[in-house]
């Protein structure tokens, strides 16, 4: 099949699952055509997938303004030129909007992610124009919680398709650990892009409590982004900077993941938080907050623990526990990473996607 993907390039969960996705329907032999603003990092060099990058004319006044119009400008040529026979967008905020713009003859899916539909989505002008760029269209969902959330924001039924995890490379490492922390200090790791929503001061003061408790440990933060330096801030102000260790993004995410011992993340909003399934896929078990898509990923007390938003105590607790108990965290590792594999399994979920792509195309 000729098939056209729109996403967000760069570090994203959406270009990531868009980039994996592009990625496997080339290996299997489809003629596979992503577009997006930055290069996916997740979009290994040499792949055979076509690489279209979205070129934003510069404009002195309005920088990027011009975004969604140049994305249906460049699906349009894109269109003309690979005979796609259907157009798949990652991120309804403006892909769903550029490519109805497009005025495309395709048959059209859509792949909501989050904060397409949880922030940005829940702005009047926004809602309404994705929801006319949506209407008539195929829609899908990470999780069944976006789902719920998509009904009520655009009126629409998105079928529920979930993120999918590469466990072949995200495995296991702990030969690894003592690049990252001392001989007999537990190692936790968040990988993130640092924005508010990710609530990394918070990651700070568990960790700060967890150290209190007695627990020998470093926390990794994985990543980069605008709260970097606000979370380095408060692990000064906390007086626990020289036990946070900040690594860059790196395009082998699966060598500092694989080697933890636990996985952190305290969001506020994660349709799906596919940072936590790969940690799960490593056999690192998941802490983090009961919110949106976490609580269908992680397993409360079989694959991790979940807690409420803004209990930093009820964190650094639940994770002593388990650091403290050798057996269940093994059990929990052994749990998480077989969970993974078998509800995450990325050919079983990318089957689903070319199910939609022929249901659409007749
Ligand atoms: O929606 C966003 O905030 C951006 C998006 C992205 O491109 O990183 O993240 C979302 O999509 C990921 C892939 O499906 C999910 O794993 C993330 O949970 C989701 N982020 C949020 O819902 C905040």
């Amino acid at each position: 099949m000729r098939i056209g993907l729109l996403a967000y390039g760069g570090l994203g969960g959406s270009g990531t699952v868009a980039a994996e996705l592009a990625q496997i329907l080339a290996s299997r032999g489809h003629d596979v055509a992503l577009l997006s603003n930055r290069r996916p990092f997740r979009l290994r060099p040499g792949s055979s997938v076509n690489y279209v990058p979205v070129r934003v004319p510069e404009h002195p006044v309005l920088p990027g303004a011009l975004y969604g119009l140049a994305a249906a400008g460049a699906l349009r040529a894109a269109a003309l030129r690979f005979e796609f026979e259907v157009v798949h967008t990652h991120y309804a905020i403006p892909h769903a909007a550029s490519a109805r713009l497009a005025e495309l003859t395709i048959p059209l899916v859509h792949t909501l992610h989050g904060t397409d539909v949880n922030l940005l989505g829940l702005d009047p002008v926004f809602r309404e124009v994705t929801a006319l760029a949506l209407a008539g269209t195929r829609v899908t969902a990470v999780s069944r919680s976006l789902a719920a959330q998509a009904r009520v924001a655009f009126g629409v039924d998105a079928a529920v398709v979930p993120n999918f995890v590469d466990a072949e490379r995200f495995a296991p490492r702990p030969e690894l650990k003592t690049r990252y922390v001392e001989t007999g200090e537990a190692m936790i790791v968040h990988a993130s892009n640092f924005r508010a929503i990710k609530r990394t001061p918070d990651l700070i003061r568990a960790f700060a409590h967890l150290l209190r408790m007695g627990v020998r440990a470093r926390l990794v933060f994985l990543g980069d982004g605008p709260e970097r330096p606000l979370a380095a801030r408060i692990a000064r102000i906390l007086g626990v900077r020289e036990r946070v260790r900040f690594l860059p993004p790196t395009t082998r995410p699966e060598e500092v993941v694989g080697a933890a011992d636990l996985f952190w993340l305290h969001s506020q909003e994660e349709s799906f938080g596919l940072a936590a399934l790969e940690a799960l896929a490593s056999g690192v078990p998941v802490v983090a907050t009961r919110i949106g898509g976490l609580s269908e990923v992680v397993r409360h007390g079989e694959t991790g623990w979940l807690v409420e938003l803004g209990d930093v105590h009820a964190q650094a607790a639940a994770s002593a526990r388990l650091l403290a108990d050798p057996g269940t965290l093994a059990e929990m590792r052994r749990a998480a990473r077989a969970d993974a594999r078998s509800r995450f399994h990325p050919e079983r979920i990318v089957d689903s996607y070319l199910n939609i792509y022929q249901e659409v195309r007749v």
